[in-house]
């Protein structure tokens, strides 16, 4: 890879992937919630364009980003489902709630994955201010929700692969 590129929207899409029976549980974050409806229609839409269908994108919400990794939990106990999504956005504030918060999601998404053998992709922005999370939900920086999509898509994909050679 390319030092010079920075998101993974710049890199190959995997446009041969045909997803059209991959199951998709994502969790959203409520909290900035004008920020993680843009990342969820962004993950959403990326998903479409390799074929994943509507019925098996399954979302649930969560109050804020520290309940992501549960949701993913609950999500994959309860829902037949290849790679979760965990989409969340936490904002640098005066208190250190930031680090506490930001550093359980993104401890928390990465356990979920290992306990369950199933991929759960960490799409969640930890910025200094608004304004670089609106740049990267849909402004200047691109969506880091397409890349969450594009993620998903493929870590299914390298699953199916490898089970299948697994029999
Ligand atoms: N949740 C987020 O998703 N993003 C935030 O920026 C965020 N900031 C918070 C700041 C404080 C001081 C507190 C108490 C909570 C914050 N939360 C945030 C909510 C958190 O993820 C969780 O939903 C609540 O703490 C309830 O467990």
């Amino acid at each position: 890879m390319s030092g010079k590129k920075k998101n993974l929207s710049d890199f190959d899409q995997g446009s041969d992937i045909d997803a059209s029976d991959v199951r998709v549980g994502v969790v959203v974050a409520e909290w900035n919630h004008d920020i993680t409806s843009a990342l969820l229609h962004g993950a959403v839409d990326t998903m479409k364009s390799f074929g994943v269908i509507d019925e098996n994108i399954h979302v649930h919400y969560v109050p804020g980003s520290f309940e992501l990794p549960m949701g993913a939990k609950l999500i994959t106990a309860s829902l037949q489902v290849d790679v979760v999504i965990c989409l969340g956005c936490v904002i640098q504030g005066e208190t250190r709630h930031f680090e506490f918060i930001s550093n359980a999601v993104a401890n928390g998404i990465t356990q979920v994955g290992l306990d369950t053998n199933i991929p759960v992709v960490f799409g969640v922005l930890t910025t200094d201010n608004y304004q670089q999370a609106k740049d990267r939900a849909g402004g200047k920086h691109g969506n880091k929700g397409d890349e969450a999509g594009a993620t998903a898509v493929k870590m299914a994909e390298l699953k199916r692969k490898l089970h299948s050679k697994s029999k």
